[in-house]
């Protein structure tokens, strides 16, 4: 799987620099830090101005990071940043309020995959595949980090799906998914294919539920406090099946039928007889085949229109596994509305990242964050950049 993304990778990167006309006249926007800092910049040009949003949103560039994956603010405004592919960790912060970014920081280097990030009460924590680490007060310390402390080591090392999104739930316990080392396998080892969770010092590790693919962003409901997730759905059934996940947790041992049942009703070929999907937790919402739903987000803003209330927002990154006459699936930004814990609509918020008639993409949406005023960031590890999506009522 690795080397399909290397080379789907090359040929997205080969196909936008290529590029046909439209794309390549397009302004090549980028922003007067990255000038200063061209160490954390190497993605793929932006090209804003072929991206759709409904009327009135509009997207501009906060900045750029490269390969800018999975984020976590802290409540004084700074933006720390993780890498999947280049092995870093980022901080990044907006002085001047004009929503640009101003200072960067390199936190750590030469990390493995640490896509996954988190704050908590002054302290950084952030996820390699086997290992978290915490850094104490980072903010006080941004040009000379601390040495990271150790709290936890003993995550499988497969770097299959090892990737890991973080965060803290309302309960103040850290939770940490481990994604099935492979694309459809049964486990002996309960660990593989769940969500856990723990102390914010690493003790009492525990599965908090099972039966999930590989999940790389979670978020809780802001009125049930419920876990919901996105799960990237099995390879290789054919360009429309199975569908990706948007699944709720609602109590602690839930299974979501991983490696059994896909989309609630899908029976999987290899595994599916041993248990019918009626013993699964079905999803809230089904996605469409290989997105590659990543960052997932309630907004809780105030600046959108009100009907956007606990909306949910899901970055898709895009898919490897469809044939080319198919072409591409996600690379945009969709959003699901929820009644009573289900999904009763799913449909597009930010397309154009992906050029439908020559099957090209030059972003791919990570993760999403809401900001205090209401405004919405969204990463783009393709690209390296971070995007701010504003309302103006017109
Ligand atoms: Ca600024
Ligand atoms: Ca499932």
């Amino acid at each position: 799987m690795k080397l399909l993304y290397s080379l789907l990778a090359l040929f997205v990167l080969w196909g936008c620099q290529s590029g046909n006309g439209s794309q390549a006249s397009d302004e090549n926007a980028s922003d007067e830090a990255s000038a200063s800092n061209p160490e954390l910049v190497s993605g793929t040009d932006v090209f804003l101005d072929s991206l759709q949003l409904p009327e009135g949103f509009s997207i501009e560039i906060f900045g750029r990071v490269d390969n800018a994956r999975s984020m976590a603010m802290s409540p004084n405004g700074t933006l720390f940043v993780g890498n999947r592919g280049e092995g870093g960790v980022y901080a990044v912060r907006d002085i001047n309020g004009d929503y640009k970014i101003d200072e960067r920081y390199q936190i750590a280097k030469d990390l493995t995959m640490p896509n996954g990030v988190a704050f908590k009460d002054g302290d950084l924590y952030v996820a390699e595949v086997s290992k978290l680490w915490k850094y104490s007060n980072i903010e006080e310390n941004l040009s000379n980090p601390p040495a990271p402390e150790l709290i936890y080591e003993d995550y499988p090392t497969d770097k299959h799906h090892g990737w890991k999104y973080i965060a803290f739930g309302p309960d103040g316990k850290l939770y940490v998914p481990v994604g099935a080392p492979c694309n459809i396998c049964e486990s002996e080892n309960e660990i593989y294919a769940s969500i856990t969770r723990m102390d914010a010092n690493g003790a009492n590790r525990e599965v908090f539920v099972s039966g999930v693919r590989n999940t790389v962003g979670f978020t809780w409901h802001p009125e049930t406090g419920d876990l919901w997730f996105t799960d990237n759905g099995r390879d290789m059934l054919g360009d429309d099946i199975p569908p990706c996940e948007l699944n709720r947790a609602s109590a602690q041992g839930q299974h979501f039928g991983y490696p059994y049942c896909h989309g609630g009703t899908i029976k999987d070929p290899e595994f599916g007889d041993k248990f019918p999907c009626e013993n699964f937790v079905k999803p809230a919402q089904n996605l469409d085949a290989h997105v590659a739903p990543l960052g997932v987000k309630f907004y809780t803003g105030s600046m959108f229109p009100e009907s956007y209330k606990n909306i949910i927002f899901v970055a898709e990154h895009g898919s490897w596994n469809r044939s080319p006459e198919a072409g591409h699936s996600g690379h945009r930004v969709t959003m699901v509305r929820e009644e009573n814990g289900q999904g009763v609509a799913y449909e597009p918020f930010i397309t154009g990242f992906l050029n439908k008639s020559t099957n090209q993409a030059w972003g791919r949406p990570v993760d999403i964050l809401v900001l205090e005023d209401g405004s919405m960031l969204l990463s783009d590890d393709l690209s390296g950049t971070i995007y701010r999506i504003t309302y103006k009522e017109s």
